[in-house]
């Protein structure tokens, strides 16, 4: 097994009984006539049938069939909105609907995924919604085919062999999306070149929007602030500029003519060096209104990154976005999301949530969280996504009283706004199994099914994945989906423990630089984070130092205000904690800290357990390739943790907890092994 077919596998079930209760049912799949979604649906059921049954289930018009199988319908419901789908048997057969023919795709995807999981079809009744309308899929490839931040080989898009060329690949990427929900996806990288919105480029980028239209998803574009300049020749970009204004909208009246269902523009401006209106004096309300204003009456959108910082962030980086948007409330047009990550400073293994959300009720925010693991081991750390996700979307923000969570602010629930969104950095890349570590794919599936249904557990979508993708042998998939579920923790413990953060390797942001103290920037430092001395670690952000929790709601602040109260996973993000002080865990600072480390690594050798254990349910290639990972990953824990213990340890000037046996080798030989590293 490659990989290739992700978890769209459909091979043939193996309970004979149950099989044949299946094929009971699928005598026939009645598509009525309609648009290529339609169409694409019924291709899907009988793509999936044919695999999971092992026979061919002839594809029959409106009505045609009689009783036995299954029959896809478009009926006005209001309940189902535009894209929800209701899929139950009536009259004998299993009636797959939805109030359009999005719905009923989507549907048709439950359907399979419920017989993919060995469920039961006689009394099926599946009934959804999105909760969230806008489901991006962020990629931040280039035109010359590297992907920034992608771990899983170079891009997939052929940008050079476009429009020509249709690489069947791009086909199975829109089924693997919409198989999950995500109905939105942006080409290229936020770092944008203005290549992309040449009219050359238009072509290419509307031959991929016909691939992926079918599938109900909607192409987005990242476009390069400056663009007005590099390419169309004027003097400025600035957005309240007349000739500048009237080239945008010329430009978007071009693209809709190439691309009629265009959803919108991306936006990363004035943050680490691209251009923005703030070059002329604008701020970020004037740039995104301009882009909405050129969007006129197409149907568009704009999403405006809040993902911003300057070379002298005052201090304290974590407060610069929310300095800039906050007062923005209220200003952007009604057209204009603001995309906001889901922490403060930069996708580390666990940041606390945002303070922008909750504190922007008249604007819609975006959750932007990143699958591809920058800050989280690349392609070789097994670290399943989900839980992070979902430590985000649960948190309270307290905006609207207790209960106002990320979740409630993300889909527009709590300031009852009309339009909600979420997206995911993509992790996809030209290898065989697109995302270079298989059980990566796991976080581009839980992240779609999330941003459908964000109240669905990590729990329940990693058991959902596995039976899926890997095996149906019940105590493998307990023992995968505990191992799934358990590893974003235990990669924060051998990394980043007691909240820690951006302590990670310059620029390549993997492996251990605790002791990295010049860079371009003081905020790309890793000491400008930790603050160790000889006092202790951490940094201090409460009213006595940068005060950036008092951006939080007075419940967060009173909760995270206090070294006793705060969570341990967040002690360090909020509070320099003297090494000796005892924490609310019973044990000193320093202990903990050292613990933690310890027990992370220690939680690898237990990863490698549980999957040498479920070998013989597995695929042998992709067994092997996963327990090689591991191997590697069990080396790098213990690189993190003998870096971090040793670096930390001349602050602290303590031995370690006597049950804990010390490195074997120096801090300076560990220092050699990271510039090694960034030799890569
Ligand atoms: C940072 C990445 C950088 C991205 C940036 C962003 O290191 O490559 O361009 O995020 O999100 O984490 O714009």
């Amino acid at each position: 097994d490659d990989g290739y077919r992700l978890w769209l596998k459909y091979d043939q079930v193996r309970d004979a009984g149950q099989r044949k209760a299946y094929q009971k049912q699928a005598n026939f799949i009645a598509v009525p006539s309609g648009s290529p979604v339609l169409q694409a649906a019924g291709r899907e059921l009988q793509n999936g049938l044919q695999g999971l049954l092992g026979q061919s289930v002839p594809m029959v018009g409106e009505g045609k069939g009689s009783k036995g199988g299954i029959v896809l319908s478009v009926a006005a419901n209001p309940e189902l909105g535009q894209e929800g789908y209701r899929v139950s048997t009536q009259g004998g057969n299993v009636v797959v609907m939805g109030a359009t023919d999005k719905g009923v795709l989507y549907g048709a995807f439950a359907l399979l995924r419920h017989l993919q999981t060995g469920q039961s079809i006689s009394a099926v009744n599946l009934n959804s919604k999105p909760r969230i309308e806008y489901r991006f899929l962020n990629h931040w490839d280039n035109p010359n085919g590297t992907v920034e931040r992608g771990y899983a080989g170079s891009s997939i898009w052929k940008w050079q062999e476009l429009p020509e060329v249709i690489d069947p690949r791009y086909q199975d990427y829109a089924r693997a999306n919409a198989s999950i929900g995500i109905n939105g996806v942006v080409f290229n990288n936020v770092n944008a070149s203005a290549r992309f919105l040449t009219a050359e480029y238009l072509q290419k980028v509307a031959a991929l929007a016909n691939v992926m239209r079918p599938y109900g998803i909607r192409v987005y574009m990242s476009v390069l602030w400056a663009a007005p300049k590099v390419i169309g020749g004027l003097q400025t970009s600035d957005p309240l500029d007349p000739q500048v204004r009237r080239w945008w909208t010329a430009k978007t009246d071009e693209i809709y003519k190439v691309i009629p269902d265009f959803g919108g523009f991306l936006v990363k401006a004035n943050s680490e060096g691209e251009p923005g209106p703030q070059d002329y004096g604008r701020n970020h309300a004037d740039g995104a209104n301009m882009l909405a204003e050129a969007l006129g009456q197409h149907d568009g959108i704009v999403i405006w990154r809040a993902f911003v910082y300057k070379a002298n962030s005052n201090g304290d980086r974590f407060k610069e976005a929310f300095q800039e948007f906050q007062p923005l409330d209220g200003k952007f047009a009604k057209k204009v999301l603001v995309q906001v990550k889901n922490g403060p400073i930069d996708f580390q293994a666990r940041e606390p949530f945002h303070p922008l959300f909750g504190a922007m009720p008249k604007t819609p925010l975006v959750l932007e969280v990143q699958l591809t693991q920058e800050y989280l081991g690349f392609a070789t750390h097994l670290v399943y996504l989900a839980p992070l996700i979902k430590e985000c979307l649960e948190a309270d923000t307290y905006a609207k009283g207790p209960g106002s969570t990320v979740a409630k602010v993300v889909d527009g629930t709590i300031d009852n706004h009309a339009i909600s969104g979420i997206a995911g950095v993509a992790n996809i890349g030209s290898d065989r199994n697109w995302t270079g570590h298989p059980v990566s794919q796991a976080n581009w599936y839980s992240y779609g099914r999330l941003a459908w249904d964000h109240t669905l557990t990590s729990q329940a979508l990693a058991e959902e994945w596995t039976k899926m993708t890997l095996t149906q042998e019940p105590k493998a998939v307990s023992t995968i989906t505990d191992l799934l579920t358990k590893s974003r923790d235990i990669y924060v413990r051998y990394t980043t423990p007691l909240g820690l953060h951006h302590i990670m390797g310059q620029s390549i942001h993997y492996g251990p630089e605790p002791w990295l103290e010049k860079s371009a920037r003081p905020d790309w430092t890793s000491i400008y984070y930790h603050k160790a001395d000889a006092v202790g670690l951490g940094f201090n952000r409460t009213a006595t130092g940068s005060n950036a929790l008092g951006l939080y709601a007075p419940q967060v602040q009173k909760q995270w205000g206090d070294p006793a109260t705060c969570p341990p996973n967040y002690l360090l993000w909020f509070h320099h904690v003297p090494w000796t002080q005892t924490l609310s865990t019973g044990q000193t600072l320093w202990n903990e800290l050292t613990t933690r480390y310890y027990t992370g690594a220690d939680s690898v050798l237990w990863m490698q357990q549980q999957w040498a254990q479920v070998q013989p349910a597995l695929d042998a290639e992709l067994h092997a390739d996963v327990a090689s990972r591991l191997r590697i990953q069990y080396r790098e824990a213990l690189w993190w943790r003998d870096a971090c213990v040793l670096y930390f340890q001349q602050y602290a000037k303590q031995p370690l907890p006597p049950t804990l046996t010390p490195p074997s080798r120096p801090l300076a030989e560990i220092k050699q092994l990271v510039d090694i590293y960034q030799l890569r």
